[in-house]
């Protein structure tokens, strides 16, 4: 399988992250893309090859072009504005202010645009996340052309992000964007199944009231994990999506043989779906020994995801989502993708 690839990655490089009441440095960290670029070359996945620049409307099809704009020009007018360190948001529209007006202030703009506080605003944050929306928009063009399966090894991660609000180490929704072109290009029902540990918020969200696109995710338990505000069992969907939304929360501590029953009832989901077309929110923190988060697969089990995504017989396109044991991320990854082909032949 090819994965597409861009050192632009790089140019996300935040040096603080708030976690425990301090700045740290980030967990989403560029060494995360250079390990798993390394692990494709030492376990010959297949060709690299580069992204090409996609127009704007692209991602205007999924994010508000306010949003957008916040996004281009927030690191210029925080750092005119006088501040020091990177951007952090300390004020958000909460139930008792639910204001949903945009404030002309940087400070009430990056509430408004964000869903969380532990994504601090750098220097060529915007860059890399329009690299990698690049890198995904090139993946979906590979399966679009006939390639029946493509990894974009996305950096900024998406899944997070919404039509307007960054978070969660996300900024614009690479699955969302290439589910979308797919669409554009002529499918006409996409799956999205999300195995990254944590729910994608912005991606249940931004497809919540369709019918051409299912979500489904498999994922830490909202009361106990990160979002924390949605991502439970009874959110199914709305309109013209009622049903076509599926979330399987689980408990801390849960093994691949209880996951991998969750990826069952998924898969059953997407065969009722009729799906023309699979994406894949791949994230790899559901590992035993991730930092961050608290299930426990192993990286052998991360083969038998492959192959039972595979079993599905879809077209798939694989997004690189989180995952954060920097250096068991490279051979976890590419496990599933070589247990992907290894059943896809
Ligand atoms: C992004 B993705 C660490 C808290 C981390 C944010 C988690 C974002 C995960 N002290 N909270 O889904 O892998
Ligand atoms: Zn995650």
């Amino acid at each position: 399988m090819k994965t597409v690839y861009s050192p632009d990655h790089i140019l996300r490089n935040a040096k603080t992250e708030l976690t425990g009441g301090q700045l740290v440095t980030p967990f989403e960290c560029p060494q995360r893309a250079d390990y798993v670029l390394a692990a494709i070359k030492f376990q010959q996945l297949g060709a690299i090859v580069s992204p090409t620049q996609w127009p704007r409307s692209c991602v205007e099809s999924i994010h508000d072009t306010g949003y957008l704009t916040f996004l281009d020009s927030i690191w210029q007018r925080w750092t005119l504005t006088g501040n020091q360190g990177e951007a952090i948001p300390n004020i958000w529209p909460s139930r008792s202010m639910p204001g949903l007006h945009i404030p002309n202030h940087i400070e009430g703009q990056l509430g408004y645009y964000s869903l969380a506080g532990e994504t601090s605003i750098s220097e060529g944050t915007a860059q890399a996340a329009w690299a990698s929306a690049n890198v995904a928009l090139s993946a979906a063009d590979l399966i679009q052309k006939g390639e029946g399966s493509a990894f974009a090894l996305c950096r900024p991660p998406g899944h997070h992000a919404s039509k307007n609000q960054y978070g969660g180490y996300c900024f614009i929704n690479n699955a969302a964007i290439a589910a979308q072109k797919l669409l554009s290009d002529g499918a006409n029902r996409v799956a999205i199944l999300d195995v990254d540990f944590h729910h994608g918020n912005g991606t249940q969200d931004i497809f919540y009231q369709r019918s051409d696109v299912l979500f489904c995710s498999i994922h830490g338990d909202p009361m106990e994990a990160f979002p924390y505000f949605l991502g439970f069992a009874n959110e199914t969907g709305k309109g013209a999506g009622l049903g076509l939304n599926l979330n399987l929360p689980l408990p801390r501590g849960t093994p691949y043989h209880l996951w991998h029953q969750a990826l069952i009832r998924a898969i059953s989901k997407i065969h009722t779906f009729e799906a023309d077309a699979l994406v894949i929110s791949l994230g790899v923190d559901t590992f035993e020994n991730d930092p961050i988060s608290f299930f426990k697969l192993k990286s052998d089990d991360f083969i038998d995801m492959g192959k039972t995504i595979a079993s599905m017989g879809l077209p798939t396109l694989f997004v690189m989502e989180g995952g954060y044991a920097v250096e068991e991320i490279g051979t976890n990854t590419v496990n599933v993708l070589k247990g992907f082909e290894n059943l896809a032949g």
